[in-house]
């Protein structure tokens, strides 16, 4: 039996900024783009649960948050200071991990079967998980316990705020019945349009689909869109990049959904990560392409390859396939990363590119 756990930071950016400002913890409290008296351009990045009393959420248009509550306290974007504090949580919740997968710039996916055995000790693990980030780093998270990622991500979305919620296996497919499609995680608003003109509205609606029907229309998609709405996922908690490897990120001027933009990026990174995997006498076998998407979450999807190869077309080649295969156009990406593992030195080895 799998127990997965996913904690995820509560307004994470607004928890940040109420750390090192006390003064305003009691007041709503809105991060993002400057409001300018009502006339600023940009959207709203997160808020305090204060502020989201009057309506404002993520991604609303500033102006519009501005109207809601002219008087609440507005601070812009501080991402280095966030990310930092992002590194401290990762740090803490790794130690609790048999696996660990981080998903977000405050969330993750912990793997805790082995560690924990039970039900009942994953929550005794998740309650003293919220302990030492409370009194280590002074923030609020919320953590949900499944059998697999699908069940932990939704059963967090429920223990918000600052709760914890266990869902059980034998629980998994009642408690997301319910829920509009639009709320099964994984699920995009084009998709969940779709489902609901097909007459799906509710989780249990797909539940209850022919599998082979959702095939036609979202070909092998289908069969996890189907498996996700009777609780089933199967997929693994993947350890984030492995510790011996070589990467390069790029942050875009503005979010984008250019695959043109990303394969130009891809291409200067591969071939950076091509000399420095040279320089350093290494070839590899897998490489990785990472997306974080405008509102911070992060995809990782690996390639591996049965030889070993040191060549920027390589990397390049399976990091394109990659967002091909995974990137739906629709949200829109704010950094890409490509990264190289499974190095082994090359001494001794004849090189690939020698070959032809
Ligand atoms: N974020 C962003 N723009 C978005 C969504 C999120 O800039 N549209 C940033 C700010 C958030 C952080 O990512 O603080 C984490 O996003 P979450 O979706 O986890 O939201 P919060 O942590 O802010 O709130 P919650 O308590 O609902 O998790
Ligand atoms: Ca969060
Ligand atoms: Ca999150």
């Amino acid at each position: 039996m799998r127990i997965i756990l996913l904690v995820d930071m509560d307004y994470f950016f607004a928890a940040c900024e109420e750390l090192r400002k006390p003064e305003i913890k009691d007041k709503p409290v809105v991060v993002g783009a400057d409001p300018k008296k009502g006339k600023g351009r940009g959207v709203v990045s997160t808020c305090n649960y204060i502020a989201r009393k009057y309506g404002i959420h993520s991604g609303m248009p500033i102006s519009m948050a501005y109207r809601l509550k002219p008087d609440a306290i507005f601070l812009p974007l501080d991402e280095p200071y966030y990310e930092s504090m992002s590194n401290k949580v990762m740090s803490i919740l790794k130690k609790y991990a048999d696996k660990f997968e981080q998903a977000s710039v405050d969330e993750a996916f912990l793997d805790v079967s082995q560690k924990a055995q039970t039900y009942e000790n994953a929550l005794e693990l998740a309650k003293q998980i919220k302990e030492e980030i409370k009194t280590e780093l002074g923030l609020p998270c919320s953590i949900g316990i499944g059998p697999n990622k699908l069940i932990a991500k939704m059963a967090c979305e429920a223990a918000k705020p600052n709760g914890v919620k266990l869902v059980k296996e034998s629980e998994a497919k009642e408690f997301i019945a319910n829920m509009p499609v639009g709320k099964l995680y994984g699920i995009g608003k084009k998709t969940a349009a779709k489902l609901e003109s097909e007459g799906y509205k509710t989780v249990s609606d797909l539940a209850k689909a022919n599998p082979m029907k959702l095939m036609d229309e979202f070909g092998v998609y289908g069969v996890d869109i189907y498996k996700n709405a009777n609780g089933i996922d199967e997929s693994e908690v993947q350890e984030n990049y492995e510790v011996k490897s070589i990467g390069r990120e790029k942050t875009f001027e503005e979010d984008t959904s250019s695959i043109e933009l990303m394969d130009k990026a891809i291409d200067e990174m591969s071939n950076e990560i091509a000399q420095e995997v040279a320089r350093q006498g290494f070839s590899f076998s897998t490489i990785t392409l990472k997306l974080r998407f405008s509102n911070f979450d992060e995809h990782l999807k690996s390639k591996s390859i049965n030889y070993s190869s040191d060549s920027s077309v390589e990397i390049a080649k399976a990091a394109k396939e990659l967002l091909r295969a995974y990137y739906d156009g629709e949200q829109l990406v704010r950094k890409v990363g490509v990264r190289v593992s499974g190095l082994k030195p090359f001494r001794g080895q004849k090189r690939l590119s020698s070959y032809f």
